[in-house]
């Protein structure tokens, strides 16, 4: 599958795209059917693990699953979507032809419950020596306005790289009043079942809590040009600086065509992105228009 030229110039304008029916409905229930299982298995756990990103409440009569960690590597289903011609071309064609796979999480929004993301650009988690870098956004279920779909900015992928960071540690979201009144441009990504979102790595976005009466699960796929490669491994950090023979220590690299800012130090326990959000304060529901 192939864009047009609109839907490549919407994105390139606008740092996001929609596109329905681009997973089939046999692909959509092998994938709802596996879901039930890893959810079932999550149950079972006490606490967040290598495969589940669990809330701080969960019990097996209270499940909190907010994260499948790494699905393509549990099951060569997720693994087959990552890679088909349906996706992968589309991402080609934004990515300037070359395509190489970066991460992959499976999000959920419980019913009626506060699995909120804050305000961030995926960029301040692992900025690269170009952008040309995405996300997929496969939905499992339909996405609607009440049961918390990812929101975006338009346009905001060619403003400014936020400070992610609090009290001079990385938190992996942006206090809202350094957004003043942007966020009254929000877009909410909506569509059904089988449709995919697509958001530039720069682009600002958020998800609210889901009002519905269902869960809500979004897969992500992130995808780089083959030349962009991460401007630093975090566990390198120590040793990095330890070779440093002139002048400080920094975490804002000099870049001539991207600015970036390193997220780091990491908040000691922080796990996953709900955790170093925990910091993070709004003054209410997140809302789009
Ligand atoms: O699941 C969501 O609603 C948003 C997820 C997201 O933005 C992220 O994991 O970076």
């Amino acid at each position: 599958m192939s864009l047009s030229q609109e839907q490549k110039q919407a994105y390139q304008e606008q740092g996001f795209l929609i596109l329905p029916d681009v997973v089939d409905a046999a692909t959509l229930a092998r994938l709802r059917e596996l879901i039930a299982d890893f959810k079932q298995q999550s149950k079972t756990v006490s606490s967040s693990d290598e495969l589940f990103d669990v809330g701080p409440d969960h019990t097996p009569n209270h499940p909190q699953l907010r994260r499948i960690k790494h699905p393509v590597k549990q099951h060569p289903e997720f693994d087959a979507l990552m890679r088909s011609d349906a996706i992968v071309g589309i991402v080609s064609d934004l990515l300037g032809g070359t395509v190489r796979f970066d991460h992959s999480k499976l999000n959920f929004k419980p019913a009626g419950g506060s699995a909120k993301i804050e305000w961030h650009q995926d960029w301040a988690f692992y900025p690269h020596t170009n952008d040309d870098l995405l996300a997929v956004g496969v939905m499992i279920e339909d996405c609607t306005p009440e049961n918390g779909p990812l929101m975006v900015i338009p346009g905001s992928h060619k403003g400014p790289v936020y400070d992610h960071h609090l009290d001079g540690v990385f938190a992996g979201g942006i206090q809202q009043d350094r957004l003043s009144n942007l966020v009254d441009q929000a877009v909410g990504l909506t569509a059904p079942a089988g449709s995919i979102s697509i958001h530039h790595v720069r682009t600002l976005h958020a998800s609210s809590d889901n009002r519905s009466t269902r869960e809500r699960p979004l897969l992500l796929y992130s995808y780089s040009a083959v030349d962009a490669f991460p401007v630093f491994h975090e566990d390198a950090l120590d040793e990095y600086d330890s070779r440093i023979l002139r002048g400080k220590p920094t975490r804002a690299p000099r870049c001539e065509a991207v600015p970036m800012r390193l997220p780091l130090p990491r908040r000691e326990g922080a796990d996953s992105i709900f955790d170093n959000q925990s910091q993070i304060t709004t003054a209410g529901e997140l809302v789009a228009s």
